[in-house]
Parts: structure tokens; C-alpha cells; sequence
């Protein structure tokens, strides 16, 4: 599949990587034109990074945490420990939100009896128990600074110079040369170069992305990484890709079998900038098929980078979602929950802090569901969009300003209705707001106010017109 293709059909999924075929991949690939229109950058002037060859970050290089919340009580763990003027500098080159900032330091992988470090945990276990019988271990990392440079983000890892996922419609950047990494693979690079060959990274990660209850602005991956040498795929004549990649695929399905028992799971052909062949696996929850991981065999530019001979090396590398794994595992609904403070869910997880085989039989039952409220929003696009030229309205635009008013009340922002006025050839969109508490009913005052808000916004900052 071509990168080009890959422009087109995989920005609603926000994906460093796009599926390289299947059913999914035809129908991402009919994604009509007017939604492609939308993959513009917010700013007019993104003054995105140049491109370099891989190499290894200055900013990366320094970035183990010092600020580190150990404690257990969400409230102990807010964001002050990242000073605002770290991440949000008020210039134009700068899309880091407050309400992004408010997530950042939490340490939830790291808070012990929070589900997503018991899954943490889980995931060791699969892993210490393969190297104990190899006689090596992984390493790993989970205190890395979640602030490194674009070019640990991007080029070490040999995304295009035009890859969407650079752009500042997909990206939170600091400035033109920082990022809040929108994946733990910004670590690769570094960790090989520092002599790593085996290594598990966790941590926080962002991206600019739609709403639903699988979907996040931040999020948790771990990065796995291992590196074999020829004398394991059997010397020169054989086809060390091939070993490796069926390595991973073992190492994987492994996992998920330490992790889930008998689950109903699909390996999806895919496609990533770093590694080839690429794959992701899914897992039918909820009557739904769920991307968990995505996942490949490195390209052998990153190794070279790396000080790593490519002819006498290959590696895996595998990149998983652990909110996505913890839904499976925890029967959690909805991916606002691992933010909650409401006792009734941190309650059902603490009792595993002390114990490390609590996870197996953990699960989360609902408390209650309040009853959700629908609010409509139908507007013309600006002109700019309609022309494929760029644009203040993008979907991520839009999900981003609802977000700021309405906060984790927000539960799905959908597109429903779009249309052509014939006369005019202006094009309107109608996308429904769905607000839901996860802890209380809400009021119509609440919500009115809320919308209002979001209303004024949408044409003050997304030059849409309201009908
Ligand atoms: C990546 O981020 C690659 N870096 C993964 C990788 C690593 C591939 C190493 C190859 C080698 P992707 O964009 O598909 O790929 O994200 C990986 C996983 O993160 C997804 O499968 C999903 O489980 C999770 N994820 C992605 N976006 C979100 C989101 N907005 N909210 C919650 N989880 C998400
Ligand atoms: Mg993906």
C-alpha cells in the first residue's frame, strides 16, 4: 500500500500506521473526498521540522522522570508536577491545551491498584517468565519524559516528511521542534543506541484524536523491542525477517494467551513507517473488532542508526494500546474511566495493589449508567475547506474545542449528517455531541451551557457557520 493511500484513508483512526488490505482497508479506502479534505494542520503555519536522518534526540536523551507520582491517591498526583509553562508557551508554534496539561504526570501505569499498572504488571510476568527460561531479560522503562523532540518522535523512527501524523491537526507540539510523543516508539532510537537489545517502554501518550469510548487525547502504549543476531535465525542462508516476524507473532499471541485465556483474535496486515512487514492484532470485544497492538519487523535504517550491523541483525518491535488491553481484560466500558476518581472505580482495582495475581480475576462491574444527552450541532464548513485548501475545521479542531468546554462529560462526537447545496456548492456537516457522566445525572442547565459554549467557539476559532 502506498503511503499516499495511507494519507487518505487512515486520519479518522489517527493510526501511525493504516491497513495494508482486508475489508477494512476498502473501506477506508471509499472515504469520500470531502473528509479527506479535512487532514489540514490548525495553524496556517506549522513550520513543521525538516527532515533528518534517523538519529538519536537531545532532548530525548535526558529524559528520565525525576517527577514521579508514587502515590495512590489520584488526587496527590496532578499535574503541577509538570509546570504549565513547560508544555504551554502561548505562542503560535505551541497546541498543548490546559486540558491536556491536567493529564500529564498522573503516572496511572505506574499507581499501584490502578488497572492499567496491573496490566503493567501482567505484562511483565508474560515477559520475565520468557526470558527466565532464555537466560536474558527485558529491560525496562516506564519513567521516561513524555516531552521529546520531533525528531525522536518522527525521524528516528523514519516517518515521512509529509506523514499526517506530524501534522499539528494530529500532533500536540510545544514548539516546531518538541512534541508530547504520540508513541512510546519515540524510544527506540535512544534505548538501542544506548546498547538495549531487549526492552519494554510504558508511558503516557497524545495524540489530537476524535471521541468515542475507545478513543483519548492521552493514552498509555508499551513499546517492545527485541533484537536477535544471525547465529538465532540460523546463519546467512536463511530468511532472518521471516524468523523474526514469526517470532513476534508467537511472542504475541503468547501474550495475549497470559493475558486472556481463549480470546477471539485477527492478525490485519498493516502498514508503519518503521518496521515491514507490519501487522496489528485485534480482539473481538463487545461485539466489535478492537485494535490492541500494532506491531513488525524493524527496518533495518533504525538498527544502522542505532550502531546495530542490519546484515548480521534483525529485531521485532510492537507497540500496544494498554487502556485497549485493559478494557478486554477488566471488562471496562468506556476509556474515560481509567481518569476517574469516583471510589467506586478505583475501589474495584486498589484491592490489587499488594497482590500480583489479583488481575486474574479482577473485574470491573458497572456502577451505573446515566441516562445520556444528545445535543446536535449543524453548520456550513468555511470555504477553505471546501476547496481542499487549509482549513481551521477539522474534525480534530472540533473534537479539541468540545473537549476544552465539556471535559470527560463528553463521551462521542459523530459526524451524522453531510451534504452539498447544490446552488451554492457550500457543503454542511451535522455532528451530534454526546454527553454522559460517568458518576452523576446531568442537568439541562449543565449541558445548555456547556453547548452554548461550544457553539460560540466553533465560529469564533473554527470559522464555521452555524445554520
Ligand atoms: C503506533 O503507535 C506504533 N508506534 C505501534 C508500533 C510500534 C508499530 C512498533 C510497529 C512497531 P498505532 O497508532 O496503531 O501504532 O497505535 C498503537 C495502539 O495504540 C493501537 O493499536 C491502540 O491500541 C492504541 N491507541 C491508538 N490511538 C489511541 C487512542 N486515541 N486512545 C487509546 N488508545 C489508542
Ligand atoms: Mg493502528
Amino acid at each position: 500500500m502506498s503511503l499516499g493511500t495511507h494519507l487518505e484513508s487512515e486520519f479518522r483512526r489517527l493510526n501511525l500506521g493504516a491497513r495494508a488490505g482486508g475489508a477494512d482497508a476498502a473501506a477506508a479506502g471509499a472515504e469520500p473526498p470531502w473528509r479527506r479534505g479535512r487532514l489540514k494542520p490548525t495553524f496556517s503555519s506549522p513550520h513543521l521540522p525538516p527532515p533528518l536522518p534517523p538519529g538519536i534526540s537531545r532532548a530525548s536523551a535526558s529524559i528520565r522522570t525525576k517527577k514521579v507520582c508514587t502515590s495512590s491517591a489520584a488526587t496527590d498526583c496532578v499535574a503541577a508536577q509538570i509546570p504549565r509553562s513547560d508544555v504551554i508557551t502561548g505562542r503560535d508554534d505551541c497546541n498543548v491545551t490546559d486540558a491536556i496539561h491536567s493529564r500529564m504526570g498522573r503516572g496511572l501505569h505506574r499507581r499501584p491498584g490502578h488497572p492499567l499498572s496491573l496490566i503493567r504488571a501482567a505484562i511483565y510476568e508474560h515477559f520475565d517468565a520468557r526470558s527466565g527460561s532464555e537466560g536474558s531479560s527485558f529491560a525496562k522503562f516506564d519513567d521516561l519524559w513524555p516531552v521529546v523532540s520531533a525528531k525522536a518522535n518522527f525521524d528516528s523512527v523514519l516517518v515521512p516528511a509529509d506523514h499526517v501524523s506530524r501534522g499539528y491537526n494530529d500532533t500536540y507540539y510545544v514548539d516546531a521542534d518538541t512534541v508530547l510523543r504520540c508513541h512510546t516508539s519515540a524510544h527506540q532510537a535512544e534505548l538501542l543506541t544506548a546498547g538495549e537489545r531487549r526492552f519494554l517502554v510504558t508511558g503516557d501518550v497524545y495524540r489530537r484524536d476524535s471521541i468515542d469510548a475507545t478513543h483519548y487525547p492521552a493514552f498509555h502504549q508499551m513499546e517492545g523491542v527485541r533484537v536477535f543476531d544471525q547465529s538465532e535465525w540460523g546463519g546467512e542462508g536463511a530468511d532472518g525477517t521471516a524468523f523474526c516476524q514469526e517470532e513476534l507473532r508467537k511472542e504475541l499471541e503468547g501474550l495475549a494467551k497470559h493475558l486472556f485465556g481463549d480470546v477471539e483474535m485477527r492478525w490485519v496486515d498493516a502498514y508503519f513507517p518503521f518496521t515491514e512487514p507490519s501487522m496489528e492484532l485485534e480482539i473481538f470485544y463487545q461485539d466489535e473488532w478492537l485494535e490492541v497492538l500494532g506491531c513488525g519487523v524493524m527496518q533495518p535504517a533504525i538498527l544502522e542508526a542505532a550502531g546495530v550491523d542490519p546484515a548480521t541483525n534483525k529485531a521485532w518491535a510492537f507497540g500496544l494500546g494498554l487502556e485497549r488491553l485493559a478494557m478486554v481484560l477488566f471488562g471496562i466500558p468506556d476509556i474515560r474511566l481509567f481518569w476517574s476518581d469516583d471510589e467506586r472505580f478505583t475501589k474495584q482495582f486498589s484491592k490489587g495493589a499488594g497482590d500480583k495475581d489479583a488481575w486474574r480475576s479482577l473485574r470491573f462491574s458497572s456502577f451505573s449508567k446515566y441516562p445520556p444527552v444528545f445535543k446536535d450541532v449543524a453548520f456550513w464548513l468555511p470555504p477553505s475547506a471546501e476547496d481542499g485548501a487549509e482549513s481551521t475545521f477539522t474534525e480534530n479542531n472540533l473534537c479539541e474545542v468540545v473537549r476544552a468546554e465539556g471535559g470527560d462529560l463528553i463521551e462521542e462526537v459523530k459526524l451524522i449528517d453531510e451534504f452539498v447545496n447544490k446552488k451554492t456548492g457550500r457543503t454542511s456537516n451535522c455532528f451530534r455531541v454526546t454527553y454522559r457522566s460517568m458518576e452523576r445525572s446531568l442537568t439541562d442547565d449543565e449541558i445548555n451551557g456547556i453547548q452554548t459554549r461550544v457553539r460560540e467557539r466553533m465560529e469564533a476559532e473554527l470559522g464555521v457557520e452555524l445554520r
